[in-house]
């Protein structure tokens, strides 16, 4: 696009929206501090570097676009190729499974800070921020059943991985001076109907009150739940209910993945009620097609409410925002740009609604006005704004990034066999 046109347009833009009480260069100031969590796990298909097993605990990766990052080289390539494409600055989300082992057999009850610190130096390198996640898939001992495991053997195991998780964690966020958000997310759960509920749950929230027993000073806990998994249909021990409740009685994080609840739930409705009980919230922006299937994040009409009630809330500062899909089957790195681009446009969407005006009309009852304003404000010219956001950022604006990832693909990713 070009610079003049953009500027031009953005002057009327401003100038439009100044008439509905809204400060189009503030709303750029906030989004610009606005971090999103990269999950490193969209670089090659959830695969990790601890061994070459498949995918377990109930997740699928579909597709088998060429161009996978093979080692951690790539993955950190291709995360500072989407950093590129991206204003503003922001985090990597590491899983265990991204350690640097050096070609050893570290299991996961053996991992240390040490096989990370490669990812913390490199993040230092490129002024990324570092968040991490404990694994509890694709392992043997992964099985259906891990903190929650009746078999105390098991349950141990991951409970010593999880803490040694947490450690990791701590000297991710104490290095790099920003609290580490660790999330837990664990895919125990049952495919057949399941008896011994309570059993389960009851040993899960021993599990974690072990694990969280132990303090740290550079890093945050946040949980995640889930309604089921891939032949894990029946029964998830880690359900939403679970989880919230547990959270707000120990004021841990509250983790929403938006393609782990009910197709029809509004999953931007809970974050007024949970913020009123927990400190803070995490996300996985996703985008579910009628089941958790991973699909790329879009300015669609549930990221745009999720993202519209955290403004609205003026909740920025309480709701972390990262992403969580997988897509093999389309050029990875333009999925990347595409969903985290497509959150960005939906935070700055939220940032430019004419909130205190909407917000007077519905307290005055004049609700006409306020659906009519609601509805107009859709036909704004936003992405002027959006393109402005790309201009200060120095980063394409509009589709011009499709060439930037067409000529990564044909330089780079192209040549992984
Ligand atoms: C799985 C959860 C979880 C994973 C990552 C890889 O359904 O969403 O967050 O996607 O940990
Ligand atoms: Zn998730």
């Amino acid at each position: 696009m070009k610079e003049n046109q953009i500027i031009k347009s953005y002057e009327i833009a401003r100038e439009r929206y100044a008439e509905l009480g809204i400060d189009t260069d503030k709303a750029l100031e906030t989004l610009q501090k606005v971090q999103l969590s990269l999950h490193c796990w969209q670089t090659d298909d959830v695969q990790g570097f601890e061994s070459a097993g498949e995918l377990t605990g109930g997740i699928q990766v579909n597709g088998n676009y060429p161009g996978k990052a093979r080692n951690i080289d790539e993955v950190r390539a291709d995360l500072v190729k989407v950093c590129s494409l991206l204003g503003g600055s922001h985090r990597v989300n590491l899983h265990e499974i991204y350690g640097e082992f050096g070609g050893k057999k570290v299991d996961r009850n053996e991992v240390e800070p040490a096989h990370f610190q490669g990812w913390i130096d490199w993040a230092k390198e490129n002024g990324l921020k570092l968040d991490f996640n404990s694994t509890s898939f694709s392992h043997p001992l992964s099985g259906s059943l891990t903190l929650s495991n009746p078999d105390k053997a098991v349950r141990d195991f991951w409970i010593e991985h999880t803490q040694r998780c947490r450690t990791i964690a701590n000297e991710m966020g104490r290095q790099l001076d920003d609290s580490c958000i660790f999330n837990l997310w664990v895919h125990d759960g049952q495919k057949e109907m399941t008896v011994n509920r309570m059993l389960y749950r009851s040993i899960m929230k021993e599990s974690l009150d072990t694990i969280y027993k132990v303090e740290h000073k550079h890093m945050k806990d946040c949980l995640e739940s889930k309604v089921f998994g891939i032949g894990l249909e029946a029964f998830t021990v880690g359900s939403n209910d679970f989880y919230t409740a547990y959270c707000a009685q120990n004021n841990k994080i509250v983790t929403l993945d938006t393609g782990h609840f009910h197709p029809t739930e509004v999953v931007g409705d809970k974050v007024s009620s949970i913020l009123l009980f927990c400190p803070e919230i995490m996300l996985h922006v996703s985008r579910p097609m009628r089941w958790d299937s991973d699909h790329v994040t879009l300015m669609d009409e549930s990221t745009l409410e999720l993202c519209m009630e955290i403004t609205r809330c003026g909740a920025l500062d309480r709701v972390h925002i990262g992403l969580d899909y997988f897509d093999g089957s389309i050029n990875r790195i333009g999925a990347y740009v595409i969903g985290a681009r497509a959150t960005q446009k939906s935070v700055l969407r939220g940032l430019l609604e004419p909130v205190a005006t909407l917000s007077e009309l519905e307290l005055t009852n004049r609700n006409f006005q306020k659906l009519a304003l609601m509805e107009e404000a859709k036909a704004m010219p936003f992405g002027d704004v959006w393109n402005m956001f790309c201009l200060r950022n120095n980063i394409p604006a509009g589709h011009d990034f499709i060439k930037e990832i067409e000529r990564y693909e044909a330089e780079t990713t192209s040549k992984r066999q």
